[in-house]
């Protein structure tokens, strides 16, 4: 475990903003800094400097990833139709809590810690240089390898987070204005609407510290309004944001102006980070009372110029010297794979894997900070007696693919790579050192965190509590369902060589997970399908919905793969339009008596007429948001 001895104030002093820093969060300077990192971490200090072969594709790279782009995975699921228990002992000093709505948590004098890293992949490895994560949380609690992103870019998938709301229902579907990013979500009323708001108004002390949601800028910090909600914050700032060492914070609760910034020049942003978390724990325990708690470290974003000292990991930059990208099944094929415009995508060059290699060495860097973080974090919630009544959650707020499907680095696609995420959760009942694939969603996480705390749930939710508890992981009725949207621009991931927003990036996707089947079914706004049986082609690369299909015809439960296709699609029919209990429930809306549950049961071919005849998911054109009038049929016709 990392342990830190020095303090420093959740708001030290002021050491000034420093415009040196690029105005574009992408393309930082190049100012060379020394670092004061402590270096009595874990991890041996590095001391070899990187190279870069590609320094100006990453630039390129980085700033195309900016740009643009919106898209939504919507997931769904029905995963936890979990009635947890109540935690095991609440502190002394804690407020009782009121009962949640479905009436099993008398009380909780329980907190709740969140971790969301940027950009952390689950499938690339990242976890492999976190010992504190996979020990601490997942060997002490629960680790969970089927749980999604609903929409596979930061501000919508935060906003997802923190809102219990599919993208569709919150509107946020971009980074920026005038579809997403900090000033749209005040602007629709979000700000008075969200998970910390609901937490204070029960009683419990909220923090937050790192990065908030995209366009949080050194001009806008109070615009309209400052982030509402918390107790005490320490928002990373735009556009600093993404400038590991030489980040810059609020300073204190509703700051307004540029006195109430702070920058940290030379010192890594996620030791930054740490000392705040560990402040913001000592605050917490002085005041006692339950409290809530999200740390949200800028790490593992692709936005770092490997050639830029500012944007270094630093200490542990040759830590990793020797790693490089998983070369898994998919990465860079010889036959293109995908659709619209991935499937269009050239072979990467010797010059964009190096890139890739590269990116991939700083992300683990990075992580490693993280994960020295966590450490320090879990040991300061035991040193005050917290930990043994605090959920400890680690996650992401989207996925990351390098170099899969001929990719450069990036998210904002439906695939595996970039809507699987890490979550690990411990805590007072939680399952100890258990792992589960119970399917689950970020639109699943603030149902979580109420019931955590013992605070009702709340009829919008577009999900529902994810099992944590030895008894509900046992008996949860899992399922099957997550949905992904994603409203255009860019793809996200330009290739090195050929610099450039992929447009046509709007789609709709079912990610589908049974004992006896894994699938994802896609419609894209060009009309292209994909469809891939994941059992057999767990890369995603033989799509049968291609023009002409790929692979080898199937049967499935003895039934034609169009029969299949038509259930698909009249489920995502349902769940790309939902909205509460249509998407906690999305087979009730095809069938209102309750005949079917699942897919298995819908395959039977008494209803081969009902699916072939419903409204088929479709776009009119690839628009830049969510604008329903463009998004096609939107309701099924109900069995009767
Ligand atoms: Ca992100």
């Amino acid at each position: 475990m990392a342990m830190r001895t020095s303090q420093i104030p959740s708001h030290p002093p002021q050491r000034g903003l420093d415009d040196s820093t690029s105005e574009k969060e992408d393309s930082p300077s190049e100012t060379q800094l020394s670092t004061s990192g402590d270096p009595t971490g874990p991890r041996k200090v590095a001391s070899t400097r990187w190279s870069c072969p590609t320094v100006a594709a990453i630039g390129i790279l980085c700033i195309t990833l900016l740009a643009l782009g919106l898209g939504l995975g919507l997931v769904l699921t029905n995963a936890a139709s979990a009635s947890a228990s109540a935690p095991a002992s609440a502190s002394s000093s804690t407020p009782a809590a009121p009962t949640t709505s479905a009436g099993s948590i008398p009380t909780s004098g329980a907190n709740v810690v969140v971790i969301m890293t940027d950009d952390q992949d689950l499938i690339l490895d990242s976890l492999s240089v976190q010992p504190n994560v996979r020990n601490l949380i997942g060997g002490e609690g629960v680790t969970y390898n089927k749980h999604y992103c609903t929409v596979a870019i930061c501000c919508p998938s935060r906003v997802n987070f923190f809102t219990g709301r599919a993208a569709h229902n919150t509107n946020i579907t971009s980074i920026r204005l005038p579809y997403g990013g900090w000033t749209r979500f005040a602007e629709l009323g979000l700000n008075e609407n969200y998970l910390p708001v609901w937490l204070s108004d029960a009683g419990v002390n909220t923090y937050y510290a790192g990065k908030f949601l995209n366009g949080l800028d050194k001009s806008n910090i109070a615009t309209p309004a400052p982030p509402n909600g918390w107790s005490d914050s320490s928002f990373l700032v735009e556009p600093w944001t993404y400038n590991y060492l030489n980040s810059h914070y609020t300073n204190k609760p509703n700051a307004a102006t540029a006195a109430d910034i702070t920058g940290y020049k030379g010192m890594h942003t996620t030791e930054v980070l740490e000392e705040k978390a560990l402040a913001m724990i000592d605050d917490a325990a002085s005041k006692g009372g339950q409290f809530y708690m999200q740390i949200a470290p800028e790490v593992v974003e692709c936005h770092a110029d490997p050639n830029d000292a500012i944007n270094r990991p630093a200490k542990y930059e040759a830590m990793f010297a020797d790693r490089q990208a998983p070369r898994t099944s998919n990465f860079n094929p010889v036959e293109p794979s995908g659709a619209s415009w991935v499937k269009d995508l050239e072979l990467l060059s010797d010059d964009d894997i190096a890139t890739i290699d590269e990116i991939y060495r700083s992300r683990l860097g990075n992580m490693a900070y993280v994960d020295d973080m966590v450490g320090s974090m879990i040991q300061r919630l035991e040193d005050h007696g917290l930990l043994e009544n605090t959920y400890f959650i680690y996650t992401s707020d989207n996925g990351f693919h390098m170099g899969q499907h001929r990719l450069h680095a990036g998210k904002r696609c439906p695939y595996e790579e970039d809507i699987n995420i890490p979550l690990l959760i411990r805590g007072p009942d939680v399952a100890k050192g258990a792992t589960s694939e119970i399917v689950g969603s970020h639109t699943d996480m603030a149902p979580t965190i109420l019931q955590m705390l013992g605070l009702p749930l709340r009829e919008e939710f577009d999900g529902q509590p994810i099992a944590y508890t030895s008894t509900d992981l046992g008996t949860s009725e899992k399922t099957e369902l997550v949905t992904a949207e994603f409203w255009n621009i860019g793809g996200g991931t330009p290739q090195a060589a050929t610099p450039g927003s992929y447009y046509n990036n709007t789609y709709k996707s079912l990610r589908l997970i049974s004992d006896d089947y894994t699938f994802l079914y896609t419609v894209w706004c060009t009309g292209e399908q994909e469809f891939y049986d994941m059992q057999s082609d767990p890369g995603q690369m033989i799509n049968r919905l291609a023009s002409p299909p790929q692979g080898i015809a199937a049967e499935y439960y003895g039934r034609s793969e169009q029969s299949l296709y038509d259930r698909l699609d009249a489920l995502l029919m349902v769940t790309k339009s939902c909205a509460a209990e249509s998407c906690r429930e999305p087979w009730s809306v095809l069938f209102p008596g309750g005949e079917i549950g699942t897919l298995m049961d819908a395959m039977n071919s008494e209803y081969d007429s009902f699916f072939a005849n419903q409204p088929k998911v479709g776009f009119s054109s690839c628009a830049d948001g969510y604008i329903v009038e463009l998004e096609g049929p939107q309701d099924v016709t109900p069995y009767t």
